[in-house]
Protein backbone atom coordinates (compact mmCIF):
# COMPACT_ATOMS: atom_id res chain seq x y z
CA UNK A 1 0.00 0.00 0.00
CA UNK A 2 1.52 3.35 -0.91
CA UNK A 3 1.63 6.35 1.34
CA UNK A 4 -1.04 7.98 -0.77
CA UNK A 5 -3.62 5.22 -0.29
CA UNK A 6 -2.83 5.04 3.42
CA UNK A 7 -4.18 8.51 3.90
CA UNK A 8 -5.91 9.31 0.62
CA UNK A 9 -9.12 10.42 2.27
CA UNK A 10 -7.42 13.00 4.54
CA UNK A 11 -7.67 16.65 3.62
CA UNK A 12 -4.52 18.70 3.91
CA UNK A 13 -4.81 19.13 7.65
CA UNK A 14 -7.20 16.49 8.85
CA UNK A 15 -5.82 13.56 10.80
CA UNK A 16 -7.50 10.20 11.45
CA UNK A 17 -9.31 10.32 14.79
CA UNK A 18 -7.25 7.30 15.81
CA UNK A 19 -3.96 9.10 15.18
CA UNK A 20 -2.51 9.65 18.65
CA UNK A 21 1.05 10.99 18.39
CA UNK A 22 3.55 10.52 21.18
CA UNK A 23 5.53 13.50 19.89
CA UNK A 24 4.63 16.58 17.88
CA UNK A 25 7.56 18.28 16.12
CA UNK A 26 7.09 21.91 15.15
CA UNK A 27 9.33 22.81 12.22
CA UNK A 28 10.09 20.13 9.62
CA UNK A 29 13.44 21.40 8.41
CA UNK A 30 16.94 19.90 8.47
CA UNK A 31 16.50 19.33 12.23
CA UNK A 32 12.77 18.54 12.55
CA UNK A 33 12.37 15.94 9.82
CA UNK A 34 15.38 13.80 10.83
CA UNK A 35 14.23 14.09 14.45
CA UNK A 36 10.71 12.96 13.48
CA UNK A 37 12.11 9.96 11.63
CA UNK A 38 14.41 9.09 14.53
CA UNK A 39 11.45 9.05 16.93
CA UNK A 40 9.41 6.98 14.45
CA UNK A 41 12.34 4.58 13.97
CA UNK A 42 12.19 4.13 17.75
CA UNK A 43 8.54 3.13 17.51
CA UNK A 44 6.98 6.45 18.51
CA UNK A 45 4.06 7.95 16.62
CA UNK A 46 4.98 11.40 15.38
CA UNK A 47 3.04 14.42 14.21
CA UNK A 48 4.94 16.96 12.14
CA UNK A 49 3.65 20.53 12.32
CA UNK A 50 4.83 23.13 9.84
CA UNK A 51 3.49 26.45 8.58
CA UNK A 52 4.40 25.42 5.02
CA UNK A 53 1.29 23.77 3.50
CA UNK A 54 3.42 21.77 1.06
CA UNK A 55 4.96 19.74 3.91
CA UNK A 56 1.83 17.74 4.92
CA UNK A 57 1.25 16.95 1.24
CA UNK A 58 4.83 15.79 0.73
CA UNK A 59 4.59 13.65 3.87
CA UNK A 60 1.31 12.12 2.75
CA UNK A 61 2.94 11.33 -0.58
CA UNK A 62 5.86 9.69 1.20
CA UNK A 63 8.33 12.25 -0.11
CA UNK A 64 11.31 13.70 1.74
CA UNK A 65 12.68 17.21 1.15
CA UNK A 66 15.77 16.74 3.33
CA UNK A 67 18.84 15.18 1.65
CA UNK A 68 19.73 13.05 4.71
CA UNK A 69 16.21 11.56 4.93
CA UNK A 70 15.30 9.03 2.20
CA UNK A 71 11.72 9.28 0.91
CA UNK A 72 11.38 5.54 1.53
CA UNK A 73 11.78 6.19 5.27
CA UNK A 74 9.05 8.83 5.22
CA UNK A 75 6.75 6.59 3.16
CA UNK A 76 7.30 3.56 5.41
CA UNK A 77 6.45 5.51 8.57
CA UNK A 78 3.40 7.10 6.94
CA UNK A 79 2.19 3.73 5.67
CA UNK A 80 2.68 2.24 9.13
CA UNK A 81 0.59 5.05 10.62
CA UNK A 82 3.58 6.34 12.63
CA UNK A 83 3.97 9.70 10.91
CA UNK A 84 1.64 12.42 9.66
CA UNK A 85 1.97 16.15 9.20
CA UNK A 86 -0.30 19.15 9.44
CA UNK A 87 -0.33 22.94 9.47
CA UNK A 88 -3.07 22.95 12.12
CA UNK A 89 -1.52 23.55 15.56
CA UNK A 90 -4.73 22.37 17.27
CA UNK A 91 -3.62 18.80 16.63
CA UNK A 92 -0.67 19.14 19.02
CA UNK A 93 -3.20 18.67 21.82
CA UNK A 94 -3.05 14.98 20.99
CA UNK A 95 0.67 14.59 21.66
CA UNK A 96 2.48 13.86 24.93
CA UNK A 97 5.46 16.03 23.97
CA UNK A 98 5.95 19.02 21.67
CA UNK A 99 9.41 19.78 20.27
CA UNK A 100 10.11 23.14 18.59
CA UNK A 101 12.82 23.15 15.91
CA UNK A 102 12.45 26.37 13.94
CA UNK A 103 15.20 28.67 12.57
CA UNK A 104 16.84 31.28 14.79
CA UNK A 105 18.70 33.60 12.39
CA UNK A 106 20.27 36.99 12.96
CA UNK A 107 18.36 40.08 11.81
CA UNK A 108 19.80 42.79 9.56
CA UNK A 109 21.60 44.30 12.57
CA UNK A 110 23.13 40.86 13.25
CA UNK A 111 21.09 40.55 16.43
CA UNK A 112 19.16 37.41 17.49
CA UNK A 113 15.83 37.01 15.72
CA UNK A 114 13.52 34.78 17.80
CA UNK A 115 10.37 35.69 15.86
CA UNK A 116 9.79 32.14 14.63
CA UNK A 117 10.30 30.68 18.11
CA UNK A 118 7.84 33.14 19.63
CA UNK A 119 5.31 32.58 16.85
CA UNK A 120 5.51 28.81 17.31
CA UNK A 121 5.16 29.09 21.09
CA UNK A 122 2.15 31.39 20.79
CA UNK A 123 0.58 28.94 18.32
CA UNK A 124 1.12 26.10 20.80
CA UNK A 125 -0.04 27.70 24.02
CA UNK A 126 -3.83 27.76 23.39
CA UNK A 127 -3.71 24.00 22.73
CA UNK A 128 -1.33 23.04 25.53
CA UNK A 129 -2.76 20.16 27.60
CA UNK A 130 -2.16 19.25 31.26
CA UNK A 131 1.02 17.27 31.69
CA UNK A 132 2.39 17.98 28.22
CA UNK A 133 6.10 18.62 27.73
CA UNK A 134 7.42 21.42 25.53
CA UNK A 135 11.06 21.34 24.39
CA UNK A 136 12.91 24.01 22.45
CA UNK A 137 15.74 22.73 20.22
CA UNK A 138 16.52 25.87 18.22
CA UNK A 139 19.91 27.39 18.94
CA UNK A 140 19.47 30.50 21.07
CA UNK A 141 20.88 32.68 23.86
CA UNK A 142 20.93 31.42 27.48
CA UNK A 143 17.65 32.33 29.16
CA UNK A 144 15.36 32.06 26.13
CA UNK A 145 13.44 29.02 27.42
CA UNK A 146 12.81 30.62 30.82
CA UNK A 147 12.38 34.24 29.79
CA UNK A 148 10.51 33.87 26.49
CA UNK A 149 8.77 30.49 26.29
CA UNK A 150 7.79 30.00 29.96
CA UNK A 151 5.65 33.19 30.28
CA UNK A 152 3.88 32.54 26.97
CA UNK A 153 3.03 28.98 28.01
CA UNK A 154 2.08 29.84 31.61
CA UNK A 155 -0.28 32.62 30.53
CA UNK A 156 -1.68 31.10 27.35
CA UNK A 157 -4.61 29.02 28.54
CA UNK A 158 -7.71 29.98 26.47
CA UNK A 159 -9.76 30.56 29.65
CA UNK A 160 -6.96 32.64 31.19
CA UNK A 161 -6.28 30.12 33.91
CA UNK A 162 -2.63 30.55 34.90
CA UNK A 163 -0.48 27.46 34.48
CA UNK A 164 2.56 26.57 36.57
CA UNK A 165 5.58 25.11 34.81
CA UNK A 166 6.71 21.81 36.31
CA UNK A 167 3.21 21.23 37.65
CA UNK A 168 0.65 21.87 34.90
CA UNK A 169 3.09 21.31 32.04
CA UNK A 170 6.80 20.70 31.56
CA UNK A 171 9.38 22.81 29.74
CA UNK A 172 12.98 22.04 28.73
CA UNK A 173 15.73 22.95 26.29
CA UNK A 174 17.70 20.45 24.24
CA UNK A 175 20.07 21.82 21.57
CA UNK A 176 19.93 20.35 18.07
CA UNK A 177 23.22 18.84 16.95
CA UNK A 178 22.35 17.93 13.37
CA UNK A 179 25.25 18.01 10.96
CA UNK A 180 23.75 17.77 7.46
CA UNK A 181 25.57 15.25 5.28
CA UNK A 182 27.48 13.68 8.17
CA UNK A 183 27.55 9.95 7.45
CA UNK A 184 28.89 9.04 10.90
CA UNK A 185 26.97 11.16 13.40
CA UNK A 186 23.19 11.38 13.18
CA UNK A 187 20.28 12.33 15.42
CA UNK A 188 20.13 8.88 17.00
CA UNK A 189 23.80 8.38 17.93
CA UNK A 190 24.75 11.96 18.79
CA UNK A 191 24.44 12.52 22.57
CA UNK A 192 21.49 14.74 23.45
CA UNK A 193 21.89 17.41 26.14
CA UNK A 194 18.71 18.16 28.10
CA UNK A 195 17.98 20.84 30.69
CA UNK A 196 14.53 21.42 32.23
CA UNK A 197 13.08 24.37 34.14
CA UNK A 198 12.48 21.96 37.04
CA UNK A 199 13.89 18.54 37.86
CA UNK A 200 10.55 17.04 36.87
CA UNK A 201 10.82 18.82 33.50
CA UNK A 202 14.29 17.41 32.96
CA UNK A 203 13.16 13.90 33.87
CA UNK A 204 10.17 14.14 31.54
CA UNK A 205 12.35 15.35 28.65
CA UNK A 206 14.89 12.59 29.27
CA UNK A 207 12.17 9.96 29.19
CA UNK A 208 10.88 11.31 25.87
CA UNK A 209 14.28 11.53 24.16
CA UNK A 210 15.33 8.10 25.40
CA UNK A 211 12.70 6.74 23.02
CA UNK A 212 14.73 8.07 20.09
CA UNK A 213 18.38 8.70 20.90
CA UNK A 214 21.12 6.49 22.32
CA UNK A 215 22.48 8.87 24.96
CA UNK A 216 20.88 11.67 26.97
CA UNK A 217 23.09 14.00 29.04
CA UNK A 218 21.16 15.96 31.69
CA UNK A 219 22.15 19.41 32.92
CA UNK A 220 20.63 21.33 35.83
CA UNK A 221 18.81 24.06 33.90
CA UNK A 222 17.91 25.14 30.35
CA UNK A 223 20.51 27.93 30.51
CA UNK A 224 23.33 25.39 30.76
CA UNK A 225 21.98 23.53 27.73
CA UNK A 226 21.45 26.75 25.74
CA UNK A 227 24.97 27.95 26.56
CA UNK A 228 26.72 24.65 25.85
CA UNK A 229 25.40 24.65 22.30
CA UNK A 230 26.65 28.18 21.70
CA UNK A 231 29.98 27.19 23.26
CA UNK A 232 30.30 24.22 20.86
CA UNK A 233 29.99 26.45 17.84
CA UNK A 234 31.91 29.40 19.26
CA UNK A 235 34.78 27.00 19.92
CA UNK A 236 34.70 26.09 16.24
CA UNK A 237 34.34 29.70 15.05
CA UNK A 238 37.26 30.96 17.15
CA UNK A 239 39.58 28.12 16.12
CA UNK A 240 38.77 28.59 12.46
CA UNK A 241 39.54 32.29 12.90
CA UNK A 242 42.88 31.31 14.45
CA UNK A 243 43.92 29.30 11.39
CA UNK A 244 42.59 32.00 9.09
CA UNK A 245 44.81 34.52 10.88
CA UNK A 246 47.70 32.06 10.57
CA UNK A 247 47.00 31.84 6.82
CA UNK A 248 47.24 35.62 6.49
CA UNK A 249 50.50 35.66 8.47
CA UNK A 250 51.92 32.81 6.35
CA UNK A 251 51.04 34.79 3.22
CA UNK A 252 53.08 37.68 4.61
CA UNK A 253 55.97 35.35 5.54
CA UNK A 254 55.70 33.32 2.30
CA UNK A 255 55.26 30.07 4.22
CA UNK A 256 52.80 27.33 3.16
CA UNK A 257 50.11 27.42 5.88
CA UNK A 258 48.79 23.98 4.88
CA UNK A 259 52.23 22.47 5.45
CA UNK A 260 52.39 24.13 8.86
CA UNK A 261 48.94 22.91 9.95
CA UNK A 262 49.54 19.37 8.69
CA UNK A 263 52.81 19.30 10.61
CA UNK A 264 51.11 20.57 13.78
CA UNK A 265 48.42 17.91 13.35
CA UNK A 266 51.04 15.18 13.72
CA UNK A 267 50.92 15.95 17.44
CA UNK A 268 48.79 13.08 18.78
CA UNK A 269 47.56 15.02 21.83
CA UNK A 270 46.62 18.55 22.78
CA UNK A 271 45.93 19.69 19.25
CA UNK A 272 42.79 19.78 17.08
CA UNK A 273 43.08 20.43 13.34
CA UNK A 274 41.13 23.25 11.75
CA UNK A 275 41.66 24.50 8.21
CA UNK A 276 41.79 28.01 6.77
CA UNK A 277 39.36 28.84 4.02
CA UNK A 278 37.57 31.65 2.19
CA UNK A 279 35.60 32.45 5.35
CA UNK A 280 32.78 31.09 7.48
CA UNK A 281 29.50 30.05 5.91
CA UNK A 282 26.40 28.23 7.04
CA UNK A 283 23.58 28.95 9.41
CA UNK A 284 25.36 27.82 12.57
CA UNK A 285 29.02 28.71 12.96
CA UNK A 286 28.92 32.31 11.75
CA UNK A 287 25.63 32.97 13.55
CA UNK A 288 25.62 31.21 16.92
CA UNK A 289 28.52 33.07 18.57
CA UNK A 290 26.71 36.34 18.00
CA UNK A 291 23.75 35.03 19.98
CA UNK A 292 26.17 34.64 22.88
CA UNK A 293 27.89 38.00 22.35
CA UNK A 294 24.51 39.73 22.26
CA UNK A 295 23.33 38.20 25.58
CA UNK A 296 26.72 38.76 27.26
CA UNK A 297 26.33 42.52 26.74
CA UNK A 298 23.29 42.38 29.04
CA UNK A 299 25.78 41.37 31.77
CA UNK A 300 28.22 44.17 30.85
CA UNK A 301 30.49 41.49 29.45
CA UNK A 302 32.36 41.88 26.16
CA UNK A 303 33.11 38.53 24.49
CA UNK A 304 36.47 39.56 23.05
CA UNK A 305 37.28 36.23 21.38
CA UNK A 306 33.98 36.19 19.50
CA UNK A 307 34.35 39.76 18.29
CA UNK A 308 37.96 39.20 17.19
CA UNK A 309 37.11 35.92 15.47
CA UNK A 310 34.25 37.64 13.69
CA UNK A 311 36.58 40.36 12.38
CA UNK A 312 39.15 37.84 11.14
CA UNK A 313 36.60 35.55 9.50
CA UNK A 314 34.80 38.48 7.88
CA UNK A 315 38.15 39.64 6.46
CA UNK A 316 38.83 36.38 4.64
CA UNK A 317 36.90 37.18 1.43
CA UNK A 318 39.01 40.37 1.09
CA UNK A 319 42.17 38.34 1.72
CA UNK A 320 41.10 35.88 -0.99
CA UNK A 321 40.74 38.75 -3.50
CA UNK A 322 44.18 40.08 -2.53
CA UNK A 323 45.66 36.61 -3.08
CA UNK A 324 44.03 36.43 -6.53
CA UNK A 325 45.35 39.90 -7.38
CA UNK A 326 48.92 38.79 -6.45
CA UNK A 327 48.61 35.63 -8.55
CA UNK A 328 47.33 37.50 -11.63
CA UNK A 329 49.98 40.17 -11.13
CA UNK A 330 52.67 37.50 -11.21
CA UNK A 331 51.34 36.65 -14.67
CA UNK A 332 51.33 40.28 -15.78
CA UNK A 333 47.58 40.59 -15.52
CA UNK A 334 45.42 42.93 -13.46
CA UNK A 335 42.18 42.12 -11.68
CA UNK A 336 40.24 44.61 -13.78
CA UNK A 337 39.18 42.90 -17.00
CA UNK A 338 40.49 39.49 -15.94
CA UNK A 339 38.30 36.47 -16.73
CA UNK A 340 37.95 34.47 -13.54
CA UNK A 341 36.17 31.16 -13.01
CA UNK A 342 35.17 30.46 -9.40
CA UNK A 343 34.57 26.79 -8.62
CA UNK A 344 32.14 26.35 -5.72
CA UNK A 345 29.73 28.72 -3.98
CA UNK A 346 28.19 26.34 -1.39
CA UNK A 347 29.50 27.12 2.10
CA UNK A 348 31.15 23.71 2.42
CA UNK A 349 31.75 20.70 0.20
CA UNK A 350 29.07 18.42 -1.21
CA UNK A 351 26.06 20.40 0.01
CA UNK A 352 23.61 22.73 -1.75
CA UNK A 353 23.48 25.37 1.02
CA UNK A 354 25.13 28.73 0.32
CA UNK A 355 23.78 30.70 3.27
CA UNK A 356 26.43 33.10 4.64
CA UNK A 357 28.81 31.60 2.08
CA UNK A 358 31.93 33.72 1.54
CA UNK A 359 31.74 32.91 -2.15
CA UNK A 360 28.84 35.34 -2.52
CA UNK A 361 30.91 38.11 -0.94
CA UNK A 362 33.93 37.27 -3.11
CA UNK A 363 31.79 37.41 -6.27
CA UNK A 364 30.51 40.82 -5.19
CA UNK A 365 34.03 42.10 -4.48
CA UNK A 366 35.34 40.83 -7.81
CA UNK A 367 32.51 42.38 -9.78
CA UNK A 368 33.09 45.70 -8.00
CA UNK A 369 36.72 45.51 -9.12
CA UNK A 370 35.78 45.01 -12.75
CA UNK A 371 36.55 41.30 -12.87
CA UNK A 372 34.70 39.28 -15.51
CA UNK A 373 33.78 36.52 -13.06
CA UNK A 374 31.59 33.45 -13.48
CA UNK A 375 31.10 30.44 -11.20
CA UNK A 376 30.56 26.72 -11.52
CA UNK A 377 28.92 24.76 -8.71
CA UNK A 378 27.12 21.48 -9.49
CA UNK A 379 25.19 21.81 -6.23
CA UNK A 380 24.08 25.41 -6.79
CA UNK A 381 22.61 25.94 -10.29
CA UNK A 382 21.55 29.47 -9.36
CA UNK A 383 22.22 31.93 -6.53
CA UNK A 384 18.72 33.13 -5.60
CA UNK A 385 17.69 35.95 -3.30
CA UNK A 386 16.71 33.88 -0.26
CA UNK A 387 17.76 33.68 3.41
CA UNK A 388 18.98 37.26 3.10
CA UNK A 389 21.34 36.43 0.23
CA UNK A 390 21.79 39.25 -2.30
CA UNK A 391 22.45 37.44 -5.62
CA UNK A 392 25.43 38.70 -7.65
CA UNK A 393 24.81 40.43 -10.96
CA UNK A 394 24.55 38.28 -14.07
CA UNK A 395 26.30 36.27 -15.38
CA UNK A 396 27.72 35.39 -11.93
CA UNK A 397 24.30 34.45 -10.58
CA UNK A 398 23.98 31.15 -12.43
CA UNK A 399 26.38 28.22 -12.61
CA UNK A 400 28.24 27.78 -15.91
CA UNK A 401 29.14 24.34 -17.22
CA UNK A 402 32.71 23.29 -16.44
CA UNK A 403 33.66 23.03 -20.09
CA UNK A 404 37.16 22.97 -21.55
CA UNK A 405 36.33 26.31 -23.15
CA UNK A 406 35.51 27.88 -19.75
CA UNK A 407 38.72 26.51 -18.25
CA UNK A 408 40.79 27.64 -21.23
CA UNK A 409 39.22 31.12 -21.22
CA UNK A 410 39.91 31.78 -17.54
CA UNK A 411 42.90 33.92 -16.59
CA UNK A 412 42.51 32.30 -13.17
CA UNK A 413 40.43 29.53 -11.60
CA UNK A 414 39.52 29.98 -7.89
CA UNK A 415 38.93 26.83 -5.82
CA UNK A 416 36.41 28.11 -3.28
CA UNK A 417 34.44 24.95 -2.38
CA UNK A 418 36.16 21.59 -2.48
CA UNK A 419 33.26 19.52 -3.80
CA UNK A 420 34.37 15.91 -4.17
CA UNK A 421 32.38 15.61 -7.41
CA UNK A 422 34.66 17.99 -9.32
CA UNK A 423 37.40 16.51 -11.54
CA UNK A 424 40.18 18.54 -9.95
CA UNK A 425 42.88 16.83 -12.04
CA UNK A 426 41.19 18.05 -15.22
CA UNK A 427 40.85 21.55 -13.80
CA UNK A 428 44.55 21.63 -12.95
CA UNK A 429 45.56 20.33 -16.36
CA UNK A 430 43.51 22.82 -18.36
CA UNK A 431 43.62 26.02 -16.32
CA UNK A 432 46.57 28.36 -16.89
CA UNK A 433 46.45 29.55 -13.26
CA UNK A 434 44.76 27.99 -10.22
CA UNK A 435 44.32 29.74 -6.88
CA UNK A 436 43.47 27.01 -4.37
CA UNK A 437 41.70 28.26 -1.20
CA UNK A 438 40.84 24.75 0.05
CA UNK A 439 44.06 22.82 -0.57
CA UNK A 440 42.42 20.39 -2.97
CA UNK A 441 45.90 20.13 -4.51
CA UNK A 442 47.41 19.07 -1.19
CA UNK A 443 49.83 16.74 -2.94
CA UNK A 444 51.37 19.52 -5.02
CA UNK A 445 53.70 22.31 -3.94
CA UNK A 446 52.85 25.95 -4.70
CA UNK A 447 54.17 27.16 -8.07
CA UNK A 448 53.77 29.92 -10.66
CA UNK A 449 50.57 28.22 -11.87
CA UNK A 450 49.32 26.93 -8.51
CA UNK A 451 48.81 29.50 -5.80
CA UNK A 452 47.41 28.58 -2.38
CA UNK A 453 45.64 30.43 0.43
N1 LIG B 1 35.30 25.76 8.05
C1 LIG B 1 36.59 26.22 7.89
N2 LIG B 1 37.60 25.53 8.51
C2 LIG B 1 37.36 24.41 9.26
C3 LIG B 1 36.02 23.97 9.40
C4 LIG B 1 35.02 24.65 8.79
O1 LIG B 1 36.83 27.22 7.22
O2 LIG B 1 38.31 23.83 9.78
C5 LIG B 1 34.21 26.52 7.42
C6 LIG B 1 33.42 25.70 6.44
O3 LIG B 1 34.00 25.77 5.16
C7 LIG B 1 32.06 26.39 6.48
C8 LIG B 1 31.97 26.88 7.92
O4 LIG B 1 33.29 26.87 8.44
O5 LIG B 1 32.04 27.50 5.60
C9 LIG B 1 31.09 25.98 8.79
O6 LIG B 1 31.52 24.68 8.54
P1 LIG B 1 31.17 23.47 9.58
O7 LIG B 1 32.03 22.31 9.18
O8 LIG B 1 31.25 23.94 10.96
O9 LIG B 1 29.70 23.04 9.16
P2 LIG B 1 28.29 23.53 9.65
O10 LIG B 1 28.09 24.97 9.48
O11 LIG B 1 27.35 22.62 8.96
O12 LIG B 1 28.32 23.26 11.23
C10 LIG B 1 27.63 22.15 11.73
C11 LIG B 1 27.39 22.48 13.18
N3 LIG B 1 26.42 21.57 13.73
C12 LIG B 1 25.52 22.06 14.61
O13 LIG B 1 25.45 23.23 14.93
C13 LIG B 1 24.57 21.07 15.18
C14 LIG B 1 28.68 22.36 13.98
O14 LIG B 1 28.37 22.36 15.40
C15 LIG B 1 29.40 21.09 13.69
O15 LIG B 1 30.62 21.04 14.44
C16 LIG B 1 29.71 21.05 12.21
O16 LIG B 1 28.43 20.99 11.53
C17 LIG B 1 30.53 19.83 11.85
O17 LIG B 1 31.35 19.41 12.68
O18 LIG B 1 30.40 19.38 10.70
Amino acid sequence: MTATTASQSMSDDALPETFRPDVAIVGLGYVGLPLAMTFADGGATVLGVDVDPSKPVLVRNGTSWIKDVPSSVVADHVDAGRFAATTDFAHIARADAIIIAVPTPLNRNREPDLALVETATRAITPHLQPGQLVVLESTTWPGTTREILQPILEQGAPDGTPRVVGVDFHLAYSPERVDPGNATWNTKNTPKVVGGITAACTAKATAVYERAVDTVHEVSAPEAAELEKLFENTFRNVNIALVNELAMLCDRMDIDVWEVINAAATKPFGFMKFLPGPGLGGHCIPIDPFYLAWKAREFDFSTEFIELAGKINQNMPYHCVRKLRKALDAHGKSLRGARVLMIGVAYKKDIIDYRESSAIKILELLQKRGVDVVYHDPFVPEIQGEHGVEPPAAPANVSVELTDAELDAADAVMVITDHTTIDWVRVRERASLVVDYRNVYSGEQRSETLWKL
